[in-house]
């Protein structure tokens, strides 16, 4: 029995949460059924900053809803991580225990909160599944980070063992595409790569300098890939067990290729140069989509057209992307 479903998304006005807006956007124009008896609530900080929990128990009293979408971190790049290991443990605790204890409070039916596959062992066999994640100590670069993501899945074991909640995550790898964070020093890599490449284009430089070895391997799905696969968790997966959303395994670029990929789209003729003296973060981690495939059958856009595809999104809306 399909009942009205009232789906609050939290960090709603992110990359994820706008890819997860243009496809229930694409939905309800083209009149798909999964979205009929669905209300779909997309939130920023300006609407409650969830690290406060009166505001964050104001927006469930505000809005009552049935289904949440967890997305609302604080989220940034390697370097970003590096900085501020602290803060992003002690912010996405808060917003996390806020987040959740209001779902359970307002009794909405399902949650789906986010992890990443950054959070895993740093010492860990390939590929990673989701069995692996409190296996070990995670990266150095980014342990605030992974720590406080990892106490998502702790405390969703918790709500269901003491309470029944059915509240679950997923697993992203990296993820890009339109609205994202275009910050030089806070972004991940491919938009701040674009960034960075297009500012030397115009200033007409004849090299462009990628931080790190290049030799690092990531995994990177497009955004709106990401979204499809989050409105399928939210309407069909009940598992409290996280699902990791990824690539395949043999879809993996190395961080040179990337910047290879994002040079022909921006049709920079210069030269790439590699700045061994930055750091390179975790060389991998090759994470397994088995247990989705396992489950559904998803659609990954070829690596070089998302890429075309934000860096023309990234050109049409310079002046106004995330700094
Ligand atoms: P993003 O673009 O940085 O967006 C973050 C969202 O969270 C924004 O909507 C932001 O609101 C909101 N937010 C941040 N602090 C908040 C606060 N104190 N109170 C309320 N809202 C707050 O991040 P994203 O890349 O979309 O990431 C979404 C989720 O995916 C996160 O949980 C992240 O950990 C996870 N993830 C991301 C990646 C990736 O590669 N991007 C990979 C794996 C997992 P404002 O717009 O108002 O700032
Ligand atoms: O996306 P990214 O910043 O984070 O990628 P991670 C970092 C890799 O890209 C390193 C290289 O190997 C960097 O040396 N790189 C090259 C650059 N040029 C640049 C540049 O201009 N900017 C950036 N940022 N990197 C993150 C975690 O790891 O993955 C986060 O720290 C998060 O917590 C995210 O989970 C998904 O992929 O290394």
């Amino acid at each position: 029995m399909n009942l009205e479903k009232r789906v609050l998304v939290t960090g709603g006005t992110g990359l994820v949460g706008k890819a997860i807006e243009t496809v229930v956007k694409e939905e309800k124009q083209t009149g798909a059924h999964e979205v009929l008896n669905e209300t779909w609530i997309f939130c920023g900080s300006k609407d409650a900053d969830l690290r406060d929990k009166v505001e964050t128990d104001a927006l469930f009293e505000k809005h009552k809803p049935t289904h949440v979408i967890h997305l609302a971190a604080m989220v940034g790049g390697l370097f970003h991580n590096m900085a501020h290991n602290l803060d992003f443990f002690r912010d996405n605790m808060s917003i996390n225990d806020n987040v959740l204890h209001a779902s359970y409070k307002y009794k909405v039916v399902k949650v789906v909160s986010c992890l990443s596959t950054c959070i895993f062992p740093d010492n860990v066999t390939y590929p990673i599944d989701e069995t692996m994640i409190h296996n070990g100590e995670p990266h150095t670069s980014n342990f605030g980070y992974s720590y406080a993501k990892r106490m998502i899945d702790v405390l969703n074991r918790g709500y269901h063992e003491q309470h029944g909640c059915l509240f679950t995550s997923v697993v992203p790898c990296n993820v890009f595409g339109p609205h994202d964070n275009f910050s030089p020093s806070c972004g991940h890599v491919i938009p701040a790569l674009i960034r960075r490449m297009d500012d030397a284009m115009r200033n007409e430089e004849k090299t462009f300098t990628v931080w790190g070895s290049g030799k690092p391997l990531r995994q990177f799905i497009y955004s709106l890939d990401i979204a499809k696969l989050f409105l399928w968790t939210m309407r069909n997966y009940d598992s409290i067990e996280p699902l990791i959303l990824s690539v395949d395994e043999e879809d993996e670029v190395s961080i040179a290729a990337a910047a290879e990929a994002i040079k022909h789209a921006l049709g920079f003729e210069g030269r790439l140069l590699f700045d061994t003296g930055r750091a390179d973060g975790q060389h991998k981690k090759t994470a397994s989509n088995k247990k989705l495939r396992s489950l559904f059958a998803p659609e990954f856009t070829p690596f070089h057209l998302a890429v075309r595809d934000t860096v023309a999104w990234f050109r049409d809306h310079r002046d106004t992307a995330r700094l």
